[in-house]
């Protein structure tokens, strides 16, 4: 078996399909409408196209986060809650969503809504591509409340609220001389089994480590390190000191099953959703499974140990970060923050999310750095990794939120400081960038904030390109329903250039 990582497997990407530009939703095609005037076989524009697909991509997006909160509710046997919106939004926002038909038709079952996004996209449904954008919007709105919210708001109450810690990461929390269990996906339910496992005193010989949003998750709450984010996957296995990988669901690389392959490492999966080739798979469904398979991997683990090769050695350091923050632990109340703008002593609040793309070249870290002179910054998923990798999270400007599912406490923080300010949210200087996305993921929390009020920034292509006229609708078209805007802005001088001349807000500036 070769081992071929991320970085020499970039060369098969389709500029067309970059820019949403290809449609292949039916056997006419696929069909590249590649300028203005172009049509697919069926009569479909380019804008039809481009909005049909960001609207499947918002709609895989929504599934995972909405997947998530479901099997944690199936898990811990809770019934499914409705009118959650209606319980977790501003009021004004829910009268606002309701009358504009926004609101997701979620009543017994939020998949309907996925279900029926799909079904306006297949060829010959919707012609509309304004109507289209709408679904986003709604899409975005059922991915923030039975997604982001439900799975953290569950998650809060029976694995606990994180605490404000000092916590470790970076591939340098591997240790040569213990079993290493790596805990990769984003549903931490085996986690935090195996959690209980590893801290008692016949266990000490092995060290858990955490990748990915399931790795923000417990190193938020437990102070468990963080090995990887996204990027860095394979890159934990080819230490060659794994013994085992569990993982759940979102963000697995199908590459690590071959990359074990050539070291001793155990690759195991626990949810019917995603299965691999050469995997052990140990399915949970209820607490108790959990334990009983935790218990499992870890002598499964330490088998696998005396396996592995001797004298490895671990070259890149660890890194700290100041973690563990949520919307009611900040070292500001809202009031304070919300003061603070309106005295011009904070110029807004940049809240920097999503993934670590690798196609993103420009230096964002280091502009963030830089405003964050003026801006107080919130951050969580894979991007948080990398900022705290480059220092930033001292816990003085920088606050982490956690996993990616733990957007809601960003949410939760912007409706409080709004709240505090007697404002609504789209009138406070809040600003949600996410510069180097790659999951679906991050586009449906990036419609969420649109419809919240907040105006999202892309730094890479979300099936757009600038100089698209749909481009142009999402970025003023927002404004009138929801006084937000979607924009594409990849330079970050630009971006800067853009701050300074526009500002986040339309009451404070
Ligand atoms: O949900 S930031 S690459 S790990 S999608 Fe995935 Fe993106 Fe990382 Fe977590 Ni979020």
């Amino acid at each position: 078996m070769k081992k071929r990582f991320i970085k020499d497997r970039l060369n098969h990407q389709c500029s067309i399909g970059k820019q949403g530009k290809c449609c292949k939703n039916c056997l006419l095609g696929p069909c590249i409408v590649l300028n203005r005037q172009d049509k697919g076989a069926c009569g479909a524009s380019q804008d039809l196209v481009v909005s049909r697909n960001i609207l499947r991509f918002t709609a895989g997006g929504a599934s995972a986060h909405c997947g998530h909160a479901y099997h944690t509710l199936k898990y811990l046997k809770k019934d499914y809650p409705f009118d959650y919106i209606k319980k977790k939004a501003p009021s004004y926002l829910y009268n606002l969503w309701k009358k504009h038909g926004f609101l997701p038709k979620a009543k017994l079952e939020h998949f309907k809504d996925i279900s029926e996004a799909l079904h306006t996209t297949t060829m010959g449904t919707n012609a509309d591509y304004k109507d289209v954008i709408k679904w986003c919007l709604r899409l975005g709105i059922l991915d923030g409340y039975y997604g982001l919210y439900l799975a953290t708001e569950l998650e809060d109450q029976v694995f606990g609220k994180p605490e404000v810690r000092v916590g470790e990461l970076n591939l340098g929390v591997i240790q040569p001389n213990k079993i290493n269990i790596a805990v990769h996906g984003h549903e931490p339910i085996l986690a935090e089994a195996l959690i209980k496992e590893v801290r008692k005193k016949e266990n000490l010989d092995i060290n858990l480590i955490g990748v990915c949003c399931t790795g923000q998750a417990v190193l938020a709450r437990h102070g468990i390190p963080m090995a990887a984010n996204f990027l860095l996957q394979e890159n934990v296995i080819a230490t060659g000191m794994i013994e085992a990988m569990v993982v759940d669901v979102q963000c697995i690389m199908p590459s690590i099953s071959d990359l074990a392959e050539c070291y001793h490492t155990k690759i195991i999966t626990t949810n019917e959703l995603c299965k691999m080739p050469n995997a052990v798979h140990m399915p949970i469904t209820n607490k108790k499974e959990a334990e009983e398979v935790a218990h499992k991997i870890i002598s499964m683990a330490r088998t696998m140990g005396r396996h592995r090769l001797k004298n490895k050695r671990i070259r890149e350091n660890k890194k700290v970060a100041v973690v563990g923050f949520h919307e009611r632990n900040l070292p500001y109340s809202p009031k304070e923050i919300a003061d603070k703008i309106r005295k011009a002593q904070l110029k807004g609040v940049i809240a920097v999310v999503g993934c670590d793309n690798i196609r993103v070249k420009e230096d964002w870290v280091k502009l963030y750095k830089e405003l964050s002179k003026d801006y107080l910054f919130l951050t969580t998923g894979c991007i948080g990794f990398k900022l705290a990798n480059a220092g930033l999270l001292d816990g003085k400007n920088f606050y982490h939120l956690g996993s990616c599912v733990n957007n809601a406490r960003i949410a939760e923080v912007f409706r409080l400081i709004a709240k505090a300010a007697k404002k609504q949210i789209h009138d406070m200087p809040f600003l949600i960038s996410c510069p180097q996305p790659i999951s679906e993921k991050a586009i449906s929390i990036g419609m969420f904030f649109a419809a919240l009020g907040v105006d999202v920034h892309f730094g890479y292509n979300f099936l757009l390109s600038s100089d698209m006229h749909i481009a142009k609708y999402l970025e003023e078209a927002l404004k009138k329903t929801f006084k937000s805007k979607v924009f594409l802005e990849m330079k970050p001088k630009q971006f800067k250039r853009r701050l300074q001349k526009e500002g986040l807000s339309t009451i404070y500036k």
